[in-house]
């Protein structure tokens, strides 16, 4: 009997603003969502989202990344698991510190009160977090495990100094690593970035580069391919020879790295970096006139962009060192050149140039009247067995010659032959393949002592010091006497000294050294007088282990200990931005990798799972407040109320899909939520009433959700949870106006599935519905609720049991159930096990899904 439904407008409304402020407050009052400590037995998650910068205010991208941080957090607790889900702010670096200087504040003050402001926003949005974990990297107690690391590097000789051309970004007056130029630009100013020879600290990831490339593979499938595929050209390792050459008048080899030794025969010059020491060295040695032209050249290389000097189709420059190389495999005479197409700090900063099958080779020889030597005749098939080469008195191979391949002559074509096929004019090489003749190269070289197999990489050690104020104190001190050494274990940490006073405006130098005081030390070992080390630490050293330091954050004594990363890492769900594909999750990789090498750890990858969100674009562009773009995260919840921000986003698409935020519907979110919050205002049952009675049609509504949610959130399909929600939502309000009305079990049974599954997209609402059903706080702790698996066929059909010859019983069963599976139930049914009383079953036929005879003896 269903009684007439009042409208919705005459009762109490849906007040989202009231809910959010009662939920928040109890929320902070019972602290629900701490993680459980050792006496917690429940199977453990890490749930991380990556840690906001507090330079400025938080917009809808960061509204994005936490509303999916915490939908995975919140499925994890209703699955049973013992979920850490922690938050911190990456606080130190050049964001806080410019945006300090343009408003002349403390960029501590600056930072801090940022935080406090953020914070604030991820209470309003409701995010579950352990909130005992707080951590600032700013904090000493936090950057004070930053000297550690570093200390422990530099005794393994994985921090060092060292004088190189850096890039450096004139408008910041710093430093940058490579990762930080984008497009000769500067990443965070976007000033032009140019080349400045310095002495710096870095870090040696290249001796990790084997190990980052090689384990990437175990992460494919766990995380995006693409982000695997850009860490991996990142590393960028090539595979070759190294191959040595003599040079005329000078005593000592020149190396060069090659990823075709088998083209040796066809090298007709040698081209060097101009701006390596060797071309310098080969220029002071020549005429007068050539050094000349050499210093002109190599002023306008050095105002060139490293990207520039790579780009393929630039018409080609050089200068001709009057010098000559001498080719190890045949005794040719290379007249050598510096040309900036070649560069100095990859590979040797030399190569032997190949016209005839390299394309950059072959535009510079036809730019210079170099000779080009065909080496390859890449018309003649690779597979086969190998032409017989027919030879000479001498025992030199006669060149059949190949009319086809005259035609393909790089000389005249412009065109480098770089395809595969049989080797020429190459003495004992000829006739091989290219795979094939590599390797004979590489034999022939290792054995005449003139060359070996050699890995080159992309990757370059990581840059790690900055001239600024706004990082953690490289923790070394430099003697009178030129030493480096550690400042002592019970000086740490060594913290800033205070910004007043200081003048932090960029000028080439760090700020740190124009504190006076703050710079005066003694040399640990002899008591003398002496410096500390004025430069600070590249923000991403900070980032690439904090999420071992949630484990303990407030912990004086270790960085982190080493029973709590046994317990809880590495971390499961990592979730962020796609724009950390390469230079974040690099670092985090490669210092977890030495803290597994230093006994730390046990693990050598940091996040067993990654989850890249699209970006938020307003307007077609993403959002940024230079542009004007910017729909700030505190703002976009005044009028739709934290949850319909939340819904919204989660139902907007895809995870890794860009969102415009211009067609994303608050409204209709709220909306949405104000129907599920009604479904339970109306409710009239009790809690604890029993399911089976009630409408089935709803029932296998709700239950399928329950079965299907599971698997949508863990392959990040939330928009279809929210779908189907709304699904179920819909079908509940039918059944209490036109079907079997609010008091129907069913009815109830529905309305807490949807307050369960709600918490994950919308928990202050949730937790409301939870409270009108009749329950204690708080849903977002309730274990997820059961399907009932006879509820989720869609088909059923009856089958019947005899017993011997005779129908006992007669069973619903789904139409797709196994044999062995019908068989099981059959046996368990009570009228079977009645009428077989103690006789046993001698034979059994099954017929799925219509019938089970047993024969009994
Ligand atoms: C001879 C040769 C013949 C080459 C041929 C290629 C084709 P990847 O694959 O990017 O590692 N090279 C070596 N050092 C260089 C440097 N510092 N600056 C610019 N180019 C450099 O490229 C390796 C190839 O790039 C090397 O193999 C070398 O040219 C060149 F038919 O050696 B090759």
């Amino acid at each position: 009997m269903s009684t007439p439904v009042e409208s919705a407008a005459a009762r109490n409304p849906f007040d989202p603003y009231a809910i959010q402020q009662k939920w928040q407050e109890r929320w902070e009052a019972a602290d629900p969502f701490r993680a459980g400590g050792e006496s917690d037995t429940r199977p453990r998650k890490y749930v991380l989202g990556m840690f906001p910068y507090p330079s400025g205010d938080l917009h809808m991208g960061h509204a994005e990344s936490y509303a999916y941080v915490d939908i995975v957090a919140r499925f994890w607790r209703h699955r049973g698991y013992n979920v850490l889900n922690p938050i911190g702010w990456d606080s130190f670096g050049l964001p806080a510190e410019n945006a300090a200087i343009q408003r002349g504040a403390d960029p501590r003050e600056w930072t801090y009160a940022n935080i406090a402001q953020h914070k604030k926003s991820f209470r309003e949005y409701g995010s579950s977090y352990d909130w005992s974990r707080i951590l600032h990297t700013s904090d000493p107690e936090y950057y004070r495990w930053n000297q550690w690391l570093f200390q422990k590097m530099f005794e393994r000789g994985l921090a060092y100094r060292k004088e190189s051309p850096v890039n450096w970004c004139p408008n910041d007056q710093t430093v940058l690593a490579n990762e930080q130029v984008v497009d000769g630009h500067c990443e965070r100013c976007g000033a032009e970035v140019i080349k400045k020879k310095l002495t710096q600290w870095y870090f040696k990831i290249t001796d990790y580069a084997d190990r980052l490339l090689d384990d990437l593979n175990q992460l494919e499938g766990f995380w995006p391919h693409k982000v695997l595929q850009m860490q991996r050209n990142w590393i960028g390792r090539s595979i070759g020879a190294d191959v040595d050459f003599e040079i005329e008048g000078r005593d000592g080899k020149v190396t060069v790295f090659t990823t075709r030794p088998d083209t040796l025969h066809g090298a007709t010059f040698m081209v060097i970096a101009p701006d390596s020491d060797l071309a310098a060295e080969l220029a002071a040695g020549s005429s007068d006139d050539v050094q000349a032209r050499f210093q002109d050249y190599l002023a306008t290389v050095q105002k060139t962009s490293e990207i520039d000097r790579q780009i393929t189709d630039r018409p080609k420059t050089g200068v001709f060192l009057e010098r000559y190389a001498v080719n190890p495999i045949n005794g040719d005479r290379l007249p050598i050149w510096a040309a900036d197409y070649v560069l100095a700090d990859y590979g040797h900063g030399a190569v032997m140039a190949v016209p005839g099958h390299d394309q950059r080779d072959l535009d510079f020889a036809r730019a210079f009247g170099l000779p080009v030597r065909v080496v390859v005749d890449t018309t003649a098939p690779v597979t086969g067995a190998i032409p017989v080469i027919e030879l000479d008195e001498q025992g030199v191979p006669i060149d059949p010659g190949n009319p086809q391949l005259d035609e393909l002559d790089p000389a005249t074509t412009g065109i480098a032959l770089t395809g595969d096929g049989r080797m020429v004019n190459s003495g004992s090489l000829d006739g091989l393949s290219k795979r094939n003749a590599i390797a004979r190269a590489i034999e022939e070289l290792t054995a005449s002592g003139n060359g070996r197999a050699s890995k080159t990489y992309r990757l370059r050690d990581w840059l790690i010091s900055r001239q600024r104020f706004w990082g953690t104190p490289i923790p070394m001190i430099h003697t009178e006497d030129g030493r480096i050494v550690p400042v002592p274990e019970d000086q740490l940490p060594l913290t800033l000294p205070d910004a007043q006073g200081l003048d932090l405006a960029p000028k080439g130098t760090s700020p740190l050294g124009g504190a006076t005081e703050w710079m005066q030390t003694v040399d640990p070992e002899t008591g003398e007088p002496a410096l500390r080390d004025p430069d600070t630490m590249d923000t991403f050293v900070d980032s690439s282990w904090y999420f071992l330091r949630f484990l303990a954050p407030h912990d004086a004594t270790e960085a982190f200990p080493r029973r709590e990363a046994d317990r809880w890492a590495p971390v499961d769900s990592y979730i962020g931005g796609v724009e950390h594909a390469i230079l974040h999750l690099l670092y985090a990789r490669f210092i977890t990798k030495v803290l597994f090498d230093l006994g730390e750890i046990d693990f050598t990858e940091p996040f067993s799972n990654l989850i890249n969100q699209g970006m938020v674009l307003l307007g077609g562009s993403k959002m940024s407040k230079s542009k004007g773009n910017l729909v700030e995260f505190a703002a976009s919840m005044v009028d739709p109320g934290a949850d319909a921000v939340r819904v919204a986003i989660a139902f907007a698409g895809p995870v890794e899909d860009d969102i415009e935020w211009e067609d994303v519907s608050t409204t209709g979110a709220q909306k949405f939520l104000a129907r599920a919050w009604r479904v339970a205002e109306d409710v009239t049952s009790a809690p604890d009433v029993v399911w089976a009675e009630g409408d089935t049609a709803l029932r296998r509504v709700t239950h399928r959700l329950l079965a299907d949610a599971p698997g949508l959130v863990e392959q990040t399909k939330f928009n279809v949870v929210v779908a189907r929600l709304m699904e179920l939502v819909n079908a509940t309000r039918k059944a209490i106006d036109t079907g079997a009305g609010p008091a129907d079990p069913a009815v109830r049974e529905a309305a807490e599935a949807i307050a369960m599954i709600l918490d994950l997209f919308a928990p202050h609402t949730a937790e409301e519905m939870w409270e009108i059903l009749g329950y204690e706080p708080f849903v977002g702790l309730v274990p997820w609720r059961q399907a009932d698996p006879t509820l989720l066929v869609e088909e059923s059909v009856t089958a019947v049991v005899q017993i011997d010859g005779k129908v006992r019983s007669t069973l619903e069963v789904p139409a797709r159930i196994s044999p062995d599976e019908l068989e099981a139930l059959a046996r368990a049914d009570e009228k079977v096990l009645r009428s077989l009383g103690d006789r046993e079953i001698v034979r059994v036929v099954v017929r799925a899904p219509k019938v089970v005879s047993f024969t009994t003896a």
